[in-house]
């Protein structure tokens, strides 16, 4: 794998010196939201991570290498290049052979993190267990069943099915940690109904429990999940209607697959009047700085 993976400079000195490193992904930056809030909010991200005293390194895959920790021409590639591929793990072999460009999911950024040797992760939305009759599983969740890594996130995306998720989550041994918080968050929304498998309220209690699954062996991921900050919460009136209205575009319209994620957080974000992003952003924002101070622990 060594030869098709690209650490920046910065990041290898960072982990050879066994300092704190968080992983970002790039499939919210070139798919998960629009122009031009997508580069703002990338580089946003990376910043925070800074400011907490951790090094960022967003990951993509660029003319076929896996690269983790990019420069600002690479980021404005992903963010503005129309044509930029969604690449989640079954797709990161082929990506490499044919010496393409794409964005990496949370699937394929823990795959390629963890092997960079980064422990922790920060994402806006994990994606989970779809709606409907046809079984549609995010190659998030298997992931997550298999990466020892510290995956901070605010719950899996309100568009998906929540208790379905939260079951496949508890069946494949992924412990989730409710930060300052008892019930899962649903991503725009503090609440979901659904547990939490431990409460955390600091980012030595994190530290803490990843260092003991460690010590025994799981192979599992820590799943942090974290709530939307209260003043961009969207209210959940509006949220059912704009998610109820953007499914059913989706279904009329045939949209599947790997294009169904980004066609509903767009759709919910127009009719929300943008509200949607706003959470979306918050979230994201927030969930760096969480990710970055648990990295500061785990160093
Ligand atoms: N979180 C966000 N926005 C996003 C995503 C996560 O706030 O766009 C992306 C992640 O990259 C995640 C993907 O892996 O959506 C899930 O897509 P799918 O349901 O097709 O597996
Ligand atoms: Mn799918």
């Amino acid at each position: 794998m060594k030869q098709n993976l690209i650490i920046s400079p910065e990041v290898e000195a960072a982990l050879a010196a066994n300092r704190p490193v968080v992983a970002l992904e790039s499939t919210v930056i070139a798919h998960g939201l629009p122009r031009p809030q997508n580069l703002e909010t990338a580089q946003r991200l990376e910043r925070i991570v800074r400011d907490e005293g951790a090094m960022p390194a967003t990951i993509a895959v660029l003319e076929g290498k896996l690269c983790v920790g990019l420069e600002q021409n690479q980021v404005e590639l992903i963010g503005n290049d129309d044509d930029i591929k969604k690449l989640s793990t079954r797709d990161l072999a082929v990506a490499v052979a044919r010496g393409l460009n794409g964005a990496t999911t949370v699937a394929s950024t823990l795959w390629v993190a963890h092997r960079a040797g980064i422990q922790v992760f920060a994402t806006g939305g994990i994606g989970g267990v779809h709606r409907g009759s046809l079984p549609d599983v995010s190659a998030d969740l298997p992931e997550l069943g298999r990466t020892p890594m510290v995956v901070v996130c605010s719950g899996a995306k309100i568009v998906l099915d929540l208790p379905a998720t939260r079951e496949w989550l508890e069946t494949n041994a992924v412990t989730v940690v409710g930060y300052g918080c008892d019930e899962m968050p649903a991503f725009y929304a503090r609440k979901s109904g659904l547990p939490v498998d431990a409460r955390c309220d600091s980012p030595e209690e994190v530290a803490q429990l990843f260092r003991t699954q460690r010590d025994l062996g799981m192979a599992t991921a820590l799943l942090v999940t974290v709530p939307v900050p209260a003043a961009a919460e969207v209210p959940d009136a509006l949220l059912n209607k704009i998610l109820n209205e953007s499914l059913g575009d989706a279904d009329r319209s045939n949209v599947t697959g790997r294009d169904l994620t980004p066609f509903l957080l767009a759709r919910m974000a127009e009719l929300s009047n943008g509200a949607t992003l706003r959470a979306n952003i918050a979230l994201l924002e927030n969930n760096a700085r969480v990710a970055a101070q648990i990295a500061n622990k785990l160093h």
